[in-house]
């Protein structure tokens, strides 16, 4: 129907689709050493508009080898960390001056809105070349007074090395966002980097790398690669020239490198999936908690590692909340990414459409309810309806998993101590949002719950000087605010007999 009709590409966009698919490899677009590509999508349509490099084993190499020689010589941790700073926000201008061009690209890559690209995304990613920029300079370790022993004074401080070589694996749900957000602390630490965008969502990376030269990022230091995981990431993960994997993703896949790279001990970062409950007190203006938690689900079509998929409403609210996030749920219906007016798009893809569809009749056939939406409309893309069940528990698969699309389960509780117990039944434990006057309730539920984050009437916020991560099977170790650049750090300890 005319409601889901992508709008018209921009002509710049329209140019840089019809680009040649190559690498970027030591400042320069290089071919790929075979012909295999990979189609690009625009999930509003489902129409393939374009072509990306499916990097072979042999691209692999390459990139690699360019990374460990950039860092071994020390063109890039060699330099004066005020001069990593300067370049990284001259990175962050060149992003910005294009802020209306990679929103649009995003958009039709990713299948979002281009006005949430433009708010959300592209911005986000700024932020965080930014807020790490000043890090290069505080870097710094300890020292002990010197102190007298029978062979004589003793003298002993520690150094922060960058760790190394990082092959850097994103996902596609926020792809120039999660590229900056590996980036930026590598970068700040002295690292050199293989980027690897998700095979669906690669070219804000792509447009990324034409920048990278021009902001005075040396040769070598910030290679970019597009290919399927299971090769051209498995590759990275296996190499031994890496020295750290840093990856956003599945859990499966979180768990898949986490052993692949035990082999050679590289150091791995990973921040994985979610559940994350949302929890809704009887104190609340109940209006404004259904609309917060409706924006907890269905922001980004719920392709979000924090979304808020498991709501707790009070018993003596539960109803009304339900009717609040039905009539929040018209702002949310889905519409192609160009389309100015909307606020969500489809899904990225037919894998995940069906990903999601299949957990929404899964629920129905375990006896979950419809309350909301549990269609998707009649269109060519992959869009679905914002969607809430309820009459669920806890052993069905749509509690459980991670579902990643607008589909919430709703709950009802009567405690405390029985919601508390609730939000932590579950292998994740990345996020959670609680809505509450109540000071007092407010802090007690954030030291019960277990996850990386707790929001206090508000979902989704990320403090770019914050760290941000999962418990449990959400994943290892902090990205962001000081533990994001020690991630890439190594620390020396040098004790010296004066
Ligand atoms: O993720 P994958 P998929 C969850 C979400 C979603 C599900 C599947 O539940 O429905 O994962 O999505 C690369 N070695 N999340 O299959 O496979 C891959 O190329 C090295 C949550 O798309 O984990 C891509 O760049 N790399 C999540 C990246 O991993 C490999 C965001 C993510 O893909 C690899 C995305 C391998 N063997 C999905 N296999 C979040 N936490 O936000 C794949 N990759």
């Amino acid at each position: 129907s005319a409601r889901f009709l992508q709008p018209a590409y921009s002509p710049a966009l329209q140019q840089f689709l019809a680009r040649k698919p190559r690498l970027f490899i030591n400042n320069e677009w290089v071919e790929s050493s075979h012909g295999a590509l990979l189609d690009v999508e625009d999930p509003s349509s489902g129409k393939v508009i374009g072509q990306i490099v499916d990097a072979s084993d042999a691209d692999v190499d390459r990139a690699v080898a360019a990374a460990r020689l950039a860092f071994d010589d020390g063109r890039w941790s060699g330099l004066a960390p005020m001069q990593r700073e300067r370049v990284m926000h001259r990175l962050a201008d060149l992003l910005e001056a294009h802020a209306d061009e990679l929103s649009e690209i995003e958009a039709v890559d990713n299948g979002k809105p281009k006005g949430m690209a433009a708010a959300v995304d592209v911005p986000g990613a700024i932020s965080q070349l930014r807020f790490m920029a000043g890090w290069a300079s505080k870097i710094g370790g300890e020292t002990t007074a010197p102190y007298t022993m029978p062979g004589g004074t003793v003298f002993s401080y520690t150094l922060r090395e960058p760790v190394g070589v990082c092959a850097q694996i994103v996902p596609w749900n926020f792809p120039l966002l999660m590229a900056c957000l590996k980036i930026a602390p590598a970068l700040a630490a002295g690292c050199t980097i293989i980027l690897k965008p998700a095979e669906q969502t690669s070219l804000t990376a792509l447009r990324l790398a034409d920048f990278v030269a021009e902001a005075g990022v040396p040769a070598g230091v910030l290679n970019i690669i597009t290919g399927n995981g299971h090769t051209a990431g498995d590759r990275l993960v296996r190499h031994p020239d890496v020295d750290k994997v840093a990856f956003t993703g599945s859990t499966e896949i979180g768990k898949l490198i986490n052993r692949t790279a035990t082999d050679t001990l590289k150091r791995v970062t990973l921040e994985l999936g979610g559940k994350s409950p949302v929890v809704i007190m009887p104190d609340v203006d109940v209006a404004a908690a259904s609309a917060g938690a409706a924006g907890a689900i269905f922001f980004n079509s719920g392709q979000v590692c924090v979304a808020g998929s498991r709501l707790y409403a009070h018993r003596s609210i539960f109803d009304r909340v339900i009717e609040g996030i039905a009539e929040a749920s018209a702002f949310w219906a889905p519409r192609p990414s160009l389309d100015p007016d909307g606020h969500t798009g489809p899904l990225v893809s037919q894998e995940q459409f069906n990903r999601v569809m299949g957990y929404i009749e899964a629920g129905k056939r375990d006896g979950a309810s419809v309350a909301v939406g549990g269609d998707a409309p009649a269109a060519d893309g992959y869009y679905v309806n914002p969607t809430v069940l309820v009459n669920v528990n806890p052993q069905m698969s749509v509690v459980r998993e991670e579902i990643f699309g607008p589909v919430v389960v709703a709950q009802r509780f009567d405690d405390l101590d029985e919601v508390a117990k609730a939000a932590n039944d579950t292998c994740f434990g990345l996020g959670a949002g609680v809505w509450t006057k109540d000071v007092a309730t407010l802090h007690r539920l954030a030291s019960k719950i277990k996850s990386g984050t707790v929001w206090g009437n508000c979902h989704g916020v990320i403090d770019t000087a914050l760290p941000f991560g999962g418990y449990k099977e959400s994943g290892i170790g902090r990205e962001q605010g000081r533990q994001g650049v020690d991630a890439y750090l190594e620390t020396k300890t040098v004790i010296v007999q004066l």
